[in-house]
């Protein structure tokens, strides 16, 4: 078979001292950190859309990838990069990928072309999952390229489209079925809207929730046991997504009783765009028992919108790695690379090099994270900033045994009040430490 990739052999891992740009310097697939595999704790997928599908078109000018695939069209092309998707698969050994309907098969004219495009790219991503032991992280449909879902798809005005959006979930979970996917995501790509002036926001979001409930109930009848993932995203496509942020994303699953349903994917570049941290994302969703899985990438300080970077941050890496340890890892979730090499960064090498920058950034920030919880670094001075409700006053209000009529007798009594150093300063230099060190 052609080589996509130039013949690119395996990458092995080579250790922190290696200079070969086509080893891994950290990422050691069955090297055993806080008690279990970086490959168990990490999980690794390839993003179908970004690897096989995108050309690095930019609103300025066409795409610039080069890739062997693009020589074919149509059905053709499609059945190419399933090649091209387990060869690079191999040559990195990722274990897991993810897709959208649209990304590895083409539209037809009709929805039953479409399907039967997909039934015959399944088939051949079903072969090839046997004979290389790759596994489907989570599958999607996408509802935000095609023009009918210009006002949304479980949001939008237009009953025929909500039935044709269900029609495409419904057979996304038929298609996650046969490839045994792991996570159904459903990122809510035009799932918001532009201006009050024409919406009925109530509307929509009753529309959302029964579409959620649909979904589950028709999982739950063929027997499609996957988690169910929420992406949260601020903005873009859309000027006000639905799914804001974690915090917004909880309250409407429980306000529509779908928690139960649903964990997040949390996605770094979304955590930014909505003014927050990625450890702030993981965080509440851990906190609220629905940390799932994440999208790795990350955004650009000096630019406002999802640039989908590879994640080389190991400051971020480190702070995400630390609530993925805390939460226990990530279930049936994984670490999706939803990234692109910039439009400049366009020959097939790219790809390779691309993830193993990201792979190695994980596994580095698990092996400090790790480090960081044994050591109780972050759990000592957040043990010690709370100790003031370990006893005393404090201690009553913990345990209800304190009223307003009992802390003001104890305020009027308190005086001064003394207040301890936060010392965020000190934590950094310790963090860069580990950092630089472990
Ligand atoms: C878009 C995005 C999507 C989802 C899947 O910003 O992140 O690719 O991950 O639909
Ligand atoms: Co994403």
């Amino acid at each position: 078979m052609a080589s996509y990739f130039n013949n690119i052999s395996k990458v092995a891992f080579e250790g922190r001292t290696s200079s070969n740009p086509l080893a891994y310097k950290f990422y050691d697939a069955n090297a055993v950190v806080a008690g279990k595999t970086m490959n168990e704790w990490l999980r690794f997928g390839l993003a179908y859309w970004h690897a096989m599908t995108g050309t690095g078109s930019d609103p300025f000018g066409a795409g610039t990838m080069q890739r062997g695939w693009d020589r074919y069209s149509g059905m053709d092309q499609a059945k190419a990069r399933v090649e091209a998707a387990f060869e690079l698969m191999d040559i990195l050994d990722m274990p897991y990928f993810c897709f959208h309907d649209r990304d590895i098969a083409p539209e037809g004219d009709t929805l039953q072309e479409t399907n039967k495009n997909l039934d015959v790219i399944v088939a051949l991503i079903k072969e090839n999952m046997k004979s290389s032991g790759r596994k489907l992280l989570w599958n999607t449909a996408n509802m935000f390229s095609n023009p009918r879902f210009v006002h949304g798809a479980a949001t939008t005005c237009n009953a025929d489209v909500y039935a044709y959006a269900a029609a495409q979930v419904k057979k996304q979970l038929e298609v996650g079925l046969e490839l045994g996917a792991e996570n159904y995501v459903f990122w809510g790509g035009r799932e918001g809207y532009e201006t009050l002036l024409n919406t009925d926001m109530k509307f929509e979001l009753d529309n959302l929730a029964r579409f959620f409930h649909m979904a589950k109930d028709y999982a739950k009848e063929i027997g499609f046991n996957a988690q169910f993932l929420i992406e949260p995203k601020p903005k873009e496509p859309s000027k006000h997504q639905y799914d804001f942020d974690s915090a917004t994303t909880i309250a409407f699953l429980k306000t529509y009783g779908l928690d139960q349903v649903f964990k997040l994917n949390i996605e770094a570049n979304h955590a930014t765009l909505a003014g927050h941290t990625f450890e702030h994302e993981l965080h509440v969703a851990r906190i609220n028992g629905m940390l799932g899985s994440i999208d790795a990438n990350q955004g650009d300080e000096l630019l406002g919108w999802d640039t989908d970077e590879f994640p080389t941050n190991l400051y971020s890496t480190t702070l995400a790695m630390y609530e993925i340890i805390k939460n226990g890892g990530l279930g049936s979730g994984g670490v999706n690379f939803d990234a692109k090499t910039r439009r400049a960064s366009f020959e097939p090498e790219d790809l390779v090099y691309s993830h193993i920058a990201g792979m190695d950034s994980f596994a580095r920030g698990l092996q400090v994270a790790a480090k960081l919880l044994e050591d109780r670094v972050l759990e000592n001075i957040i043990d010690d900033r709370y100790s003031s409700f370990k006893s005393g006053i404090g201690a009553d209000v913990l345990a209800g045994k304190a009223n307003f009529k009992s802390l003001e007798s104890y305020a009027m009594q308190n005086n001064p009040i003394v207040n301890k150093s936060g010392r965020q300063e000190q934590i950094k230099s310790v963090l860069n430490q580990y950092i630089m060190n472990v």
